[in-house]
């Protein structure tokens, strides 16, 4: 069946529900992994390109960010990463003669699912204004359309280059050189839905945006905290590292509303007695926080610590640390009920962490999006800071803060200077080695973006990879906002929604994936990419491209700066676009960390950059010192009757490509509009399981958000907190819910009632 996409849509969702798992991946994860890469790539394809994941002379899998370590296996892949590596090898493509057949409105009311399934794009599509449907066009002309509507912009802010996270180091590079040489700032990335609150956190803290420990310091730990994360389904081979660690004598605390399969017990498909036997248990303590109850967990134990005689680093807190005084005056007047209610869990729980916290000597933190994407999620992950640095926690073998990203490429880029807000040194060193004057004004993030586009205010959008329009929040608002706009442009590899909800003018622009070879006019090139642990290395593709006429992120981004910037610019786009040396060349003179980048990333597995505070315990913060910081608790108020949901991801999904409609080890298949709910509460509030129910948000100006007939299915989460997947509940969360600081819409914390209805049949759509 290899190469032929499904006619029709076949979404049909009615859940299946049985009992959740207790242990993840193992032998039926090796079996799904190799049938899904079957159905899509064939035998022989799925056996080429699988071998080739990860390995030093291969490509980097476009899946997560995890790192690998120094010492590879054959396959160094998960079951989740053969599924993005299947996504992107599928035989399966979009040709002209579908555009023609499926007109936009036709598409538009298409599932995620099916757009995804119908493969890989071939030719650049133009959508003109008042067209039906998407017509082939030439790059030239796609080019000039892009030039003419960037030219008639009143400024160049009037103009949002979008990024999501699997673009290269070097296409990030050319692409954030562009738009400062085109006149803007406005360059939001995925980061700001994802782990800006980490970032923003960080820098104030310790003065490095990245996480500070490498996979040796998990193998050194005495005990690693994974709060707010799912390994399991979304970094599985984080599981084989954390079993290592176990295996060296650490102790694992989990921190999470969901009791999730992957962090209870994990079967090694690596090793032979992991196939077979009962596998590891890798939680020893399991807190079953409320969803938003972390920082008033931290601030709690970090009372204990403070409380207890000899547990307080004094040396390294004198030496490194500023601001000390100030923190511990506030967490020793930390009220103990408020903790209690705040996180739901008993004092016995956190008696038995703060046992284990006392008995290590070095302990890592590592966390991911149940930490982020809260209003005060940037004071959450300051808090996790000052629990570090109470104990001496940072910058020294075994211990430190691991936030794990979640695009392949998300950290990169963002070192590469897609950031709307870069720093002014970062512009220094652009307008020194390329001889312009980058604009100093910060430009839009994702939510501001969205805010400017509604209000007529930003008129040409421009994205390079992702599904802007459904991962973004408040799907209508987006959505209206995004038609407003004169014209959008998307460079992707996949159909998805953000092409059918376009602007006057729509241009979809069909690049090459990590997968495939990039032949320029020096000959075959190879990418680099930065890990979750700032490794940077070589990405390889082997595999012919999907079509003769996709062009690489790196030469489109060149062709359309040398259209739209002419004789004005001095920079050689069309030497950058032959020899991608070239532009490693001008990195390594840009961005710090990076001098000699061609010969250390010749060196098989690449080159870790430097990070003061892991490497030499130099904080570059504004007081010189790492900074402890005192702020107030808080976590979120839900009113009697209803629930705080959280929308997170399914087992069978990267984000808003859907690859299928089961959620294993969540015990759930055939269907994504489930809501989870603890048995009590569903009780209380009159849900029977199996019954359905619409998701309704409730925000402070008094609006209030429908997501149609979800299926409740009682589940053992934590009290008062509910769960459902995203994209589909994207429409719940309101525009302006945001962190505070990091502007990351609050996806994990949404006041929401479930409304009682009667569904016949269960056809909603995914
Ligand atoms: N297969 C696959 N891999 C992926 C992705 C994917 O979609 N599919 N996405 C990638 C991306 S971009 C990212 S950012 C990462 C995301 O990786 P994760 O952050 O693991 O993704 P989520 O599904 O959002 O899961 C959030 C986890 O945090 C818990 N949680 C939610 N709220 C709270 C809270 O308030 N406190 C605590 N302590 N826990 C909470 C949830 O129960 C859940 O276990 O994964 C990356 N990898
Ligand atoms: N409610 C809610 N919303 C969320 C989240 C949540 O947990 N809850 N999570 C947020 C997070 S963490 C993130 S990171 C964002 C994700 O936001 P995005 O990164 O914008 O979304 P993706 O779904 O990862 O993008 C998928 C599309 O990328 C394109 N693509 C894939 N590979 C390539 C490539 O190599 N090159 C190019 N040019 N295109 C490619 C394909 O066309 C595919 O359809 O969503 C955020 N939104
Ligand atoms: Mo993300």
């Amino acid at each position: 069946m290899a190469g032929k996409p499904p006619a029709s849509d076949p979404v049909q969702d009615a859940p299946e529900v049985g009992p959740p798992q207790h242990a993840a991946a193992g032998l039926p994860a090796v079996g799904h992994s190799l049938r899904m890469a079957q159905q899509q790539m064939g035998v022989r394809r799925t056996a080429l390109t699988l071998l080739k994941v990860n390995q030093k002379d291969g490509f980097d899998c476009p899946g997560c960010a995890w790192p690998e370590g120094d010492k590879r296996h054959a396959a160094e892949f998960c079951e989740n990463g053969a599924k993005a590596v299947a996504e992107e090898a599928t035989l399966r493509r979009v040709t002209p003669a579908f555009f023609a057949d499926h007109p936009v409105a036709d598409l538009a009311g298409r599932s995620g699912y099916w757009l995804g399934q119908q493969g890989r794009l071939t030719r650049p599509m133009y959508l003109e204004d008042g067209a039906e449907s998407y017509e082939p066009v030439s790059w030239e002309r796609a080019f000039d359309i892009i030039a003419e509507e960037l030219r008639a912009l009143g400024s160049p802010d009037e103009a949002v280059f979008y990024t999501s996270g699997r673009t290269s180091n070097e296409a990030a590079f050319l692409y954030q050189l562009f738009a400062r040489e085109f006149g803007t700032n406005n360059l939001p990335d995925c980061s700001n839905m994802c782990h800006e609150s980490s970032g923003s956190a960080l820098t104030e803290t310790i003065g490095v945006g990245k996480g500070s420990v490498l996979l040796e310091d998990l193998y050194e730990a005495d005990l690693i905290i994974v709060a707010g994360q799912n390994p399991g389904t979304n970094h599985p081979r984080m599981l084989s590292a954390l079993e290592k660690a176990k295996a060296g004598g650490a102790r694992i605390i989990t921190v999470n509303p969901l009791p999730e399969a992957g962090l209870e017990r994990f079967k090694n498909p690596q090793h032979a007695r992991g196939l077979a036997g009962g596998g590891t248990a890798l939680t020893d303590l399991f807190l079953q926080i409320r969803l938003g109850g972390d920082q008033a967990l931290f601030r709690a134990l970090n009372r204990l610590i403070l409380a207890t005689e000899g547990a307080v680093d004094k040396e390294f807190v004198s030496e490194y640390t500023h601001g000390f005084e100030e923190f511990a005056t506030q967490a020793r007047a930390a009220d103990e009920e408020e903790a209690l209610r705040a996180t739901g869990l008993a004092q016995a729980d956190i008696d038995a962490a703060l046992r284990m916290i006392l008995d290590s000597r070095r302990i890592v933190v590592c966390w991911a999006m149940g930490l982020t994407q809260h209003k005060h999620s940037v004071p959450t992950i300051r808090e996790v800071v000052n629990f570090l640095l109470l104990r001496g926690n940072i910058g020294r073998p075994g211990a430190g803060v691991c936030p794990v990203r979640g695009h392949s490429n998300v950290q990169g880029d963002r070192t590469m200077g897609i950031f709307e807000r870069p720093a002014p040194e970062f512009l220094d060193a652009l307008e020194a080695e390329f001889g312009f004057a980058p604009p100093r004004k910060h430009g839009l993030d994702v939510v501001r973006a969205i805010r400017a586009l509604r209000d007529g205010d930003a008129k040409v959008f421009f994205a390079m990879g992702g599904n802007f329009v459904a991962a973004s929040p408040d799907t209508e608002v987006t959505e209206a906002a995004m038609r407003r706009a004169r014209l959008t442009v998307h460079v992707s590899t996949k159909l998805n929604r953000s092409h059918v909800v376009t602007g006057a003018r729509a241009l979809i622009l069909p690049t090459l994936g990590r997968t495939e070879r990039d032949a320029q006019a020096t000959g075959e090139q190879f990418v680099t990419v930065e890990d979750s642990m700032g490794m940077v290395h070589a990405s390889r593709g082997r595999l012919e491209p999907a079509g003769p006429q996709l062009l690489s992120e790196s030469a489109i981004v060149c062709r359309l700066a040398r259209r739209v910037l002419g004789d004005a610019s001095r920079t050689p786009w069309e030497e950058f676009e032959g020899d991608y040396r070239l532009v490693r060349d001008r990195i390594s003179r840009v961005v710090p960390g990076f001098e000699d980048f061609e010969t250390k990333v010749a060196r098989p597995g690449g080159f870790t950059l430097p990070h003061a505070p892991r490497d030499d315990r130099s904080f570059p913060t504004a007081t010189g010192k790492a900074n402890f910081t005192a702020a107030a608790v808080e976590y979120p108020r839900v009113p009697e009757g209803r629930l705080l949901l959280q929308t997170l991801r399914s087992h069978d999904q990267y984000n808003t490509t859907i690859y299928g409609l089961d959620d294993r080890y969540r015990g759930i298949k055939n269907g994504r509009r489930v809501v989870l709910v603890h048995p009590e509460d569903a009780a209380d509030l009159g849900l029977p399981d199996g019954s359905y129910a619409d998701l309704v948000s409730e925000w402070a100006d008094g609006s209030e958000r429908r997501a149609p007939g979800f299926r409740v299915v009682r589940y053992p989460t934590a009290r008062g907190c509910a769960a459902a997947y995203y994209p589909e509940t994207n429409v719940l969360v309101p525009l302006d819910a945001t962190a505070d600081t990091s502007n990351t819409p609050t996806s994990k914390s949404v006041v929401i009632r479930l409304e009682p209805v009667t569904v016949t049949g269960g056809t909603a759509r995914t």
